[in-house]
């Protein structure tokens, strides 16, 4: 099976300029690439799917560039946006800049002996490019009916756009034609908003008198059966930096893939061979509420993006929080697990009675709610269920000094810290 197959196979192709002639380019090693804006400090599951398919070509024997907006993101994509975005500083965007190079650089393998991954940054020769040279080498080539007729400025006719984000599309053109003249690039991808910058950029290859063919191709956008957006939780987007999403909670949001959506996302994420996803398939309808196929879309991207070790600890958490058993937790780990649970600050570590903690955590509204609790045996600490009125936390209970975990029903967690 060669690239463009494989990507068919796993639905990962939206458009392409002439299909034929890009497979037939496509049977020698290639440059290609894709660009990511930094408009925040980190990537997230939105952009993972571009990375991956950049990683799919390097599999296959191309060589990826991965390119930073560090010029493009000071101005700003119309593509798939309704209104006119916010510029941010120039100081931040630098910040942001480095932070999705270092990100990016993990993700792509630069260290292969034949193709090795790049990463470059179009501040390089966009931020030295004067408006006078712009526009007479540039400029000229884009008619005012051919930028109009592009969607991403038809869809802002009503609400507006300034002068400088209608530039956005010469400004990736120019990013193409510059690695198309002088680091051998013939492909570009990117999401389906990204089409009308794509064929912008081919265009102005072909008007400045190139004759070598140069391509295009976009990725459809991730869907979900429910209808809301792919990528975001009730907590907000899913970043790739553990700073800002744990590798723990990374987990939990490919585990919790509906079960109508986690095949072909196993298609799209990972790497696993299409037969592997069809036996995962035949599992999961013989055993769905095992989830055996949400078990290995969460294990391969936590593995993909954070590594083994973080993968283990992530399984524990999971497995932890689902058995109640979380005596085996150590603080590092509720601090991830725990992360979005309610939580109480005790402000001594004298020994205190149950009853009180429960009520001044919030636990149970009043203290003959607690009572109840206790006695219905609804009420656990550290995952053992206590059923004694009298029972009194002390330094035992703590984990690592630091924690102590309440439950309250079978799924109710609050957190004591010291
Ligand atoms: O030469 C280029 C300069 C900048 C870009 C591409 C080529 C970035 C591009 N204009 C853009 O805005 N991309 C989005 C981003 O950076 O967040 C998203 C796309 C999405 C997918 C992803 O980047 O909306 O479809 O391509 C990688």
């Amino acid at each position: 099976m060669d690239i463009i197959q494989d990507l068919e196979a796993r639905g990962l192709i939206y458009q392409t300029t002439d299909i034929e002639s890009l497979k037939e380019a496509l049977k020698q090693p290639i440059h290609l690439y894709c660009g990511f804006d930094p408009t925040s400090d980190s990537l997230h599951v939105g952009n993972l799917l571009m990375i991956i398919t950049l990683r799919r070509f390097q599999e296959a024997g191309h060589f990826p560039i991965g390119l930073v907006g560090g010029g493009t993101g000071l101005i700003g994509d119309p593509s798939g946006r309704t209104s006119e975005r916010q510029l941010n500083e120039e100081s931040i965007v630098r910040e942001w800049g480095q932070k999705i190079k270092d990100q990016l650089s993990r993700f792509l393998d630069f260290e292969r002996d034949n193709n090795p991954a790049r990463v470059v940054n179009n501040y390089d020769w966009l931020g030295g490019l004067t408006l006078v040279e712009f526009l007479r080498d540039t400029g000229k080539h884009f008619p005012l009916t051919y930028m109009m007729s592009k969607d991403s400025v038809q869809t802002r006719i009503e609400e507006g756009i300034s002068y400088t984000e209608f530039t956005y599309m010469m400004l990736q053109s120019y990013d193409y034609l510059n690695l198309y003249t002088k680091e051998k690039v013939r492909l570009q991808i990117g999401g389906s908003d990204q089409w009308g910058n794509i064929t912008a950029g081919l265009e102005l290859i072909r008007r400045t008198g190139h004759e070598e063919p140069a391509y295009g191709l976009t990725v459809p956008l991730i869907t979900k059966s429910d209808g809301t957006k792919f990528g975001k939780t009730a907590g907000g987007a899913i970043w790739l930096d553990p700073e800002k999403t744990t590798p723990y909670e990374f987990y939990q949001f490919w585990y919790n893939t509906d079960d109508r959506d986690v095949i072909p996302f196993l298609k799209s994420f990972t790497f696993l061979s299409l037969d592997t996803i069809a036996s995962l398939q035949q599992e999961q309808e013989k055993t769905p509420e095992q989830r055996p196929a949400q078990k290995a879309l969460a294990e391969a991207m936590t593995r993909f993006i954070h590594g083994e070790d973080a993968l283990e600890q992530a399984v524990k958490i999971s497995q932890a929080l689902f058995s109640g058993d979380v005596k085996q937790l150590s603080g590092s780990d509720i601090e991830q697990g725990f992360k979005d649970v309610p939580s109480y600050t005790m402000t001594s570590k004298e020994d205190v009675g149950l009853l009180n903690v429960l009520v001044e955590a919030g636990v149970t509204g009043s203290k003959r709610q607690a009572r109840e609790d206790i006695k219905n045996g609804a009420i656990y600490v550290n995952g053992e269920r206590i059923q004694d009125m009298q029972y009194t936390l002390t330094a035992d209970d703590r984990i690592d000094d630091q924690f102590i975990i309440l439950r309250r029903g079978k799924k109710k967690y609050y957190l004591i810290q010291y």
